[in-house]
């Protein structure tokens, strides 16, 4: 039951050597290209070392505690030389070569993986493509039948790079939270994936999430509620920045979210001043949407917005800053326009980019700014017309990659008003089909997104997203003819050897019954 696999370069298919044989060690995202290669197999374990010098040893310490899962024993790290067996870190701007130039904004994180000949080389141009090489070998690993107390990894060279720079997880805590240590496992499960943003959703009418030096009261009086009166809390200041170095080392950029000026309840709770009549409304624990908001002209808007904008830029170095501004139900479209603008106001003069909700393209925005659809059903007229005066556009299809729909209609958590996504759904599709007449060069990732009005846990998280969130991580790491050429059978079988390391790591999962499963 072999095929052949191909490798597309420049459309010209390129033989490997075998199909499904190799693809079952359950790579996935799928990489660019898989060649198995000749010889011994090359065998890891206990005294296998990571070896790297110089800015390469930024990932080593890491990646070895990430390896242990499957080496037994947390590898040491040194400078060299190198050893038989041992998992050599090279930077080196002649990386990914094999692919031809690959886009300026992915070959940082493009990779090659060689193995043979006794070696174990992962070689990249900047330390995001090392990392992803990383997981590569991570996965070749768990996959690899054992050896001398060891592990037998065959002769292989991956040459990889992604299709689009952002890749991410959108997260509501505001509904639910999440306490830290169960965003550290987030993070860590993006990274499997090789997944590179979580966008977390901090704020919404049931609850305020992060803490804010300028205005406490917003977690003060607001952190502690949640949809459903079920407990609340939110994240301190250095439980912000905790997570915040977590995801960077891994290679994770975190993107806050403060939604306005809808879904503005919890602020309006904390800071009656932001009313016209100055009267704070009650907490609010139900799940509808758009009724509450932020006004124009009330005075202490403005300076709510460029004071929240710029503790939480301080607070989160370099990422971009989503503004929201989804679902607003109540408000003339005009006093809309002037609030979007006030919140990308704040956000410039940071100095950052700009992330909103699709609805945000009704307003002049700033050049780069990135706009992420999501309500299909929505006109992309305003969306199209946005990416052509300078706006990225970041794919969140709700009928595909909405994470809190359901799988089936039998299923206990989730929602289902953008019907049902089981994991066959959320898997097939291409980006460039989505939008009528937006050019794909403006499309700078995909993001799968999970709002929290029924998850209480991170196990009721983890089995909306496993599987389905490998379905997403390929989506926009491969290329679809990559993805065509294996099908969704190929897919489901690579994900199966995946699932074994969920299990491993004692992540709930869902058996999703379009799927292979041990
Ligand atoms: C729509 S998507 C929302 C959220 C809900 C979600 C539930 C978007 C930008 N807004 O407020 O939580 O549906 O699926």
């Amino acid at each position: 039951d072999l095929r052949p696999l191909h490798v597309l370069r420049g459309g010209v298919p390129v033989p490997g050597v075998a199909g499904r044989g190799v693809l079952d060690v359950g790579l996935v995202p799928l990489p660019a290209s898989v060649l198995p290669g000749g010889g011994a197999p090359v065998v890891v374990g206990a005294s296998t070392r990571l070896v790297a010098t110089g800015a390469a040893r930024e990932v080593a310490a890491v990646a070895a505690d990430r390896l242990a899962r499957t080496l037994g024993s947390v590898p040491a790290v040194v400078e060299g030389p190198a050893r038989p067996g041992d998992l050599e870190l090279v930077l080196s701007p002649d990386a990914v070569r094999a692919l031809g130039e690959p886009a300026v904004d992915v070959a940082d994180e493009g990779y090659d993986l060689a193995v043979g000949e006794g070696r174990v080389v992962v070689s990249a141009r900047a330390v995001p493509g090392l990392r992803h090489g990383l997981t590569t070998l991570g996965q070749l690993l768990a996959a690899a039948p054992p050896e001398g107390g060891g592990r037998a990894l065959a002769p292989v060279t991956v040459t990889d790079a992604p299709r689009y720079p952002w890749r991410g997880l959108s997260l509501d805590v505001a509904r639910h939270p999440l306490p830290l240590p169960d965003l550290l496992r987030v993070v860590d499960v993006l990274t499997d994936l090789r997944l590179n943003v979580l966008h977390l959703h901090l704020t919404d009418d049931q609850g305020w999430r992060l803490h804010v030096p300028s205005r406490p009261l917003l977690t003060e009086r607001s952190g502690g509620t949640a949809v459903d009166g079920d407990p609340g809390g939110f994240l301190t200041g250095a439980d912000w920045a905790a997570l915040v170095a977590h995801a960077r080392g891994r290679g994770v950029t975190v993107v806050p979210e403060v939604d306005v000026p809808g879904h503005t309840n919890a602020a309006l709770h904390a800071y009656g001043e932001l009313t016209p009549d100055g009267q704070a409304p009650p907490a609010y624990t139900g799940t509808e949407v758009g009724f509450s908001r932020l006004w124009a002209d009330v005075p202490a808007t403005e300076p709510f917005l460029r004071d929240v904008f710029a503790d939480v830029a301080r607070m989160t170095p370099g990422s971009p800053l989503h503004i929201g501004g989804d679902e607003v139900l109540a408000m003339d479209p005009e006093e809309y326009v002037r609030l979007v603008q006030m919140a990308a106001a704040a956000v410039e003069a940071q100095d950052r980019t700009v992330v909103a909700w699709q609805e945000a393209a009704a307003a002049p925005l700033p050049p780069g700014t990135v706009v992420q659809l999501w309500d299909e059903r929505q006109d992309t007229g305003p969306l199209v017309a946005a990416a052509e005066a300078g706006a990225e556009v970041l794919l969140s299809p709700a009928s595909r990659v909405y994470l809190d729909m359901k799988y089936d209609a039998d299923f206990p958590l989730g929602l289902d008003w953008a019907g049902l996504v089981p994991f066959r759904r959320s898997w097939e599709w291409d980006p460039d089909d989505l939008v009528p007449g937006l050019p794909p060069e403006h499309v700078v990732g995909v993001e799968a997104a999970l709002w929290s009005e029924t998850t209480r846990s991170l196990d009721d998280v983890t089995t909306l997203l496993l599987p389905r969130l490998a379905a997403v991580a390929e989506v926009a790491w491969s290329a679809q003819a990559r993805r065509d050429d294996d099908g969704f059978d190929g897919f489901a079988h690579r994900v199966r050897v995946l699932a074994r390391a969920w299990e491993r790591d004692g992540l709930r999962w869902y058996r999703a019954p379009d799927g292979v499963w041990d």
